[in-house]
């Protein structure tokens, strides 16, 4: 194969993203009560340590310098900051005060996700998602934090994956709080959406009480690319369409448009989400094959093929096609820049996840030269994480954490990313070495 340098835009970023609890130990929240429930996590693990972030984010920080990283992605703990209603843990939130700094101090870009799956126990007991009241409460949480920490320079994601929270926590039942009901599903979604409204309405708010410059808002999108099993069935075409407007557009046009729109609402208008998007964060792992024959909405999809490698645990096939095919697609349909908040591949071969990455970003420079306007790139993860359902049986860290000694150590993909950021590409060299 006659490899060429693939050189991405000047001033792509470059880095990697994590969240929460993940990473960090310690927390008390709605997963953390999960995750006693015997059976709910594969492997029988919890979060109580992970990686120790909380206590380590020097240490891991110090790598993602030296390995190059331009933006780290991290996600603020709700359960933290307001641990019963209404009450804010000063001590928290001058933590997460010193975990920005010290990416300030390194040069590296803070991305900070204000919810990454986890809720505080209260709101949860609450109705979590289901609560009428869930958008605004969540609206004032965001309120509490952009306060404190808007002096900093940071890009904002407001709600990650609002559509993982829906269809594994409301649809299929296996993320907290484990409902199986379509109707709940789209009434957590909208609240999802309403709650991303009310958080980008509160940054805007408190950046220009202050007198600051507008930051940079973005929800994160879990996206899939949605394919019918048999492409000559028009019923599994008609279906496969179904679920990518479902799954894929139809909370993020929402969110574009500031409508509510079918099944969600009757295309209301609401105005907290009016300007509440200035880029798309965009995560893409795989594809999703979908037939009429299975029950999607029991969570059956087509079987994997055979011969392609897969994700640990996850199961989720090598599949980098999709990634172009998803990034033209959104970027043609809303014409917002796309940021890619993640992307990787849990697995115990880093060669697998060297060949993961190269094969991805391939693809993400065809969709660059093709038109899309792509503003960055993280790699998911900086670090071996609690991999949620999975718990720790799926690796996803291109430094390897040992969860016994909580020692770090890069792997090679760590140092071929180094490698690409140095050279804002892929130069022919890398994709020689990498897809040897
Ligand atoms: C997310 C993701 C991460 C996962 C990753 C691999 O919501 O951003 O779910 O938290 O660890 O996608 O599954």
């Amino acid at each position: 194969m006659e490899y060429i340098d693939l050189f991405f835009p000047e001033g792509f970023l470059w880095g990697s993203a994590a969240a929460a609890h993940q990473t960090e130990g310690g927390n008390h929240n709605n997963w953390s009560e999960w995750e006693k429930i015997p059976g709910k996590i594969k492997d029988g693990t919890n979060a109580d340590v992970a990686c120790d972030h909380y206590n380590r984010y020097e240490e891991d920080f110090d790598l993602a310098k030296e390995l190059g990283h331009q933006v780290h992605r991290f996600s603020i703990e709700w359960s933290r900051i307001e641990p019963s209603f209404g009450k804010w843990d000063y001590t928290q939130i001058v933590h997460y005060k010193k975990v920005i700094e010290s990416l300030v101090k390194r040069g590296i870009q803070p991305m900070v996700t204000l919810h990454h799956f986890t809720n505080p126990v209260w709101f949860a007991e609450n109705g979590d998602w289901l609560n009428p009241e869930s958008p605004e409460l969540f609206g004032r949480y965001c309120r509490k934090i952009v306060q404190e920490l808007s002096n900093y320079d940071v890009i904002w994601n407001t709600i990650n994956e609002p559509m993982v929270v829906v269809t594994i926590g409301y649809l299929w039942g296996d993320f907290p709080p484990g409902h199986n009901d379509f109707g709940k599903a789209i009434q957590a979604a909208k609240h999802l959406l309403m709650a991303h409204g009310q958080a980008s309405t509160q940054i805007r708010e408190v950046y220009s009480e202050k007198g600051l410059d507008q930051p940079k808002i973005a929800p994160v999108l879990s996206t899939s690319y949605i394919m019918p099993e048999n492409p000559e069935d028009p019923e599994d075409l008609e279906l496969a369409e179904y679920i990518d407007n479902l799954y894929n557009h139809l909370w993020i046009e929402s969110a574009i448009t500031g409508r509510i729109l079918n099944p969600m609402g009757d295309g209301q208008r609401y105005a907290p989400l009016e300007n509440s998007v200035d880029f798309i964060g965009v995560n893409y792992y795989s594809r999703m094959v979908v037939s009429s024959k299975r029950d999607f909405m029991a969570g059956e999809i087509a079987p994997k093929d055979p011969y392609r490698v897969r994700c640990e645990g996850l199961e989720w096939e090598f599949y980098p096609e999709g990634y172009y095919h998803q990034i033209m697609d959104y970027w043609k349909k809303y014409q917002k820049p796309i940021f890619l908040t993640e992307n990787g591949i849990g697995t115990s071969d880093d060669r697998i996840r060297q060949r993961y990455i190269i094969s991805h970003l391939q693809q993400v420079h065809k969709a660059i030269q093709d038109g899309a306007k792509v503003d960055g790139y993280l790699v998911w993860s900086l670090t071996d994480n609690f991999e949620w359902a999975q718990g720790f049986s799926s690796h996803f860290g291109i430094i390897e954490c040992d969860f016994d000694t909580l020692k770090r150590k890069p792997r090679e993909s760590a140092f071929m990313l180094r490698k690409i950021i140095k050279d804002n590409g892929l130069v022919k060299e890398t994709q020689e070495t990498y897809l040897a």
